[in-house]
C-alpha cells in the first residue's frame, strides 16, 4: 500500500482473474441467451451452485468447521469468494508485497507452538497456548465482507469467535482505553521482514469499544479449515468495517494501553493511513478515490466496479460507535 505504484489502486490481478475470464465469458453469452423466464431461475441456482463448488477448499488443511453464527455478517456463502482467489491474492508484507508473494512464500511460517502474550492493563495478563485459545469458546462461521484499502473486496466465511469473549476472560482495568496487536516479526521464515518496507513487528490497534463489538472477530480458520498461512495463520483478527490492514495477521501479542498505540501503517504514512481507518466512500485516499471497489473474482477486467458502503456495510450494527464523530478528521 506504501509504495507509490501507478497500478495500486487497481491492481492487475494475479492468474486467479486471468485464468477464469473465458469462463465467465461464455457464462455472460449464456446469461443473454437464457435473459428471463424459467431459465433464468434456473440459471441462478446453477450459478449459485458454481459459487458454492468454487468456495470449497481443497481438503489439505486441518477441519476447523463453526456452527452459523447469531452475530449477522450480512452476507452468505453463494457471495463468497472462490477460495484460489482469497488464498492466492493477499497482503502479507512479512512475506512480500506482491498480491502472489504470501501464497508462495508463507510455507516456512512455523504455526505450532505458538502463544499468544496478553499484557498490559489486564487484572489476568499471561501466555496463552494456541490450542488454549483455540478452545477458549466455541467456533463460529461468519461470513464478512473486507475491504482493502487498496479498492478490491472479499468475501470469505471465516471462523473464530468474537475478540470480547476473550477481552472479558482476562478483566481489563478501568484504565484500560485500547487495544495493541503486535504480529509475529521473524526473520528466519519471514523473508520480507528483511526488508524495510514497514517498521516491524506489525501492530494494530483499537478502540476498546470496537474491540469488544460482536462483530470484532478472532479468527483461527477460514471455509471451514484453519488458516492458511498466508491468510495469517495461526490467528488472525477480522474487523469488518474498517480497511483490510486493521485485520492484523498471525498475532503474538494481544496489549491493553491507556493510550491510542502506534499503527504501522499510521507509522509509515501518517496522512494516508489514520487510526480508524473505517470504510469509508466519502473519505478519499490522498492517492486514490474510495468510492468503488472490485470484488475479486467477479466477472474479469471489465466488471464493473461496485460502490463502496460505509462501514463496508455494517451501518446498522457499528454506526453508534462513532456518533457525533467527524469522520473526515479521524480517517
Ligand atoms: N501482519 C500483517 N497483517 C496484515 C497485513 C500484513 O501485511 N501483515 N496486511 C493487511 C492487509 S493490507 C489486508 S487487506 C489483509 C488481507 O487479508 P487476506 O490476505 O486474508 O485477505 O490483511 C491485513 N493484515
Ligand atoms: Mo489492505
Amino acid at each position: 500500500m506504501l509504495i507509490p505504484r501507478r497500478d495500486t489502486g487497481f491492481v492487475h490481478p494475479q492468474g486467479s482473474e486471468i485464468t477464469p475470464r473465458a469462463v465467465y465469458e461464455s457464462r455472460r453469452t449464456l446469461l443473454r441467451q437464457l435473459a428471463g423466464g424459467a431459465a433464468g431461475a434456473a440459471l441462478a441456482a446453477w450459478a449459485a451452485r458454481d459459487a458454492l463448488a468454487a468456495a470449497t477448499p481443497p481438503g489439505k488443511l486441518a477441519p476447523l468447521p463453526g456452527a452459523r453464527s447469531a452475530v449477522d455478517g450480512a452476507v452468505t456463502m453463494e457471495n463468497a469468494t472462490a477460495y484460489q482467489d482469497a488464498t492466492g491474492y493477499n497482503n502479507f508484507y512479512e512475506f512480500g508485497t506482491d498480491k502472489s508473494d504470501p501464497a508462495r512464500n508463507a510455507h516456512t511460517l512455523k504455526t505450532r507452538p505458538w502463544t499468544v502474550e496478553v499484557e498490559g492493563l489486564v487484572k489476568k495478563p499471561g501466555t496463552w497456548g494456541i490450542d488454549d485459545l483455540i478452545r477458549l469458546s466455541a467456533q463460529e462461521e461468519r461470513v464478512y465482507r473486507l475491504r482493502c484499502v487498496e479498492g478490491w473486496s472479499m468475501v470469505i466465511p471465516w471462523v473464530g469467535y468474537s475478540l470480547a469473549q476473550l477481552i472479558r476472560r482476562v478483566e481489563p482495568l478501568g484504565s484500560a482505553k485500547y487495544v495493541e496487536f503486535v504480529s509475529l516479526a521473524d526473520k528466519a521464515t519471514m523473508p520480507g521482514v528483511n526488508s524495510r518496507v514497514l517498521d516491524w513487528p506489525y501492530t494494530e490497534g483499537l478502540r476498546m469499544d470496537e474491540a469488544m463489538h460482536p462483530l470484532t472477530l478472532l479468527a483461527f480458520g477460514m471455509y471451514g479449515e484453519v488458516l492458511p498461512h498466508q491468510n495469517g495463520a495461526p490467528v488472525r483478527l477480522v474487523v469488518p468495517w474498517k480497511y483490510g490492514f486493521k485485520s492484523a495477521k498471525s498475532i503474538v501479542k494481544i496489549r491493553f494501553t491507556e493510550k491510542e498505540p502506534a499503527t504501522a501503517w499510521n507509522k509509515a504514512a501518517r496522512n494516508e493511513y489514520g487510526f480508524y481507518s473505517n470504510v469509508n466512500p466519502q473519505v478519499d485516499h490522498p492517492r486514490w478515490s474510495q468510492a468503488t471497489e472490485r470484488r475479486i473474482g467477479e466477472g474479469g477486467l471489465f466488471a464493473k466496479r461496485r460502490k463502496t458502503l460505509l462501514f463496508n456495510g455494517y451501518e446498522a450494527q457499528v454506526g453508534q460507535l462513532y456518533a457525533g464523530m467527524d469522520l473526515q478528521k479521524f480517517y
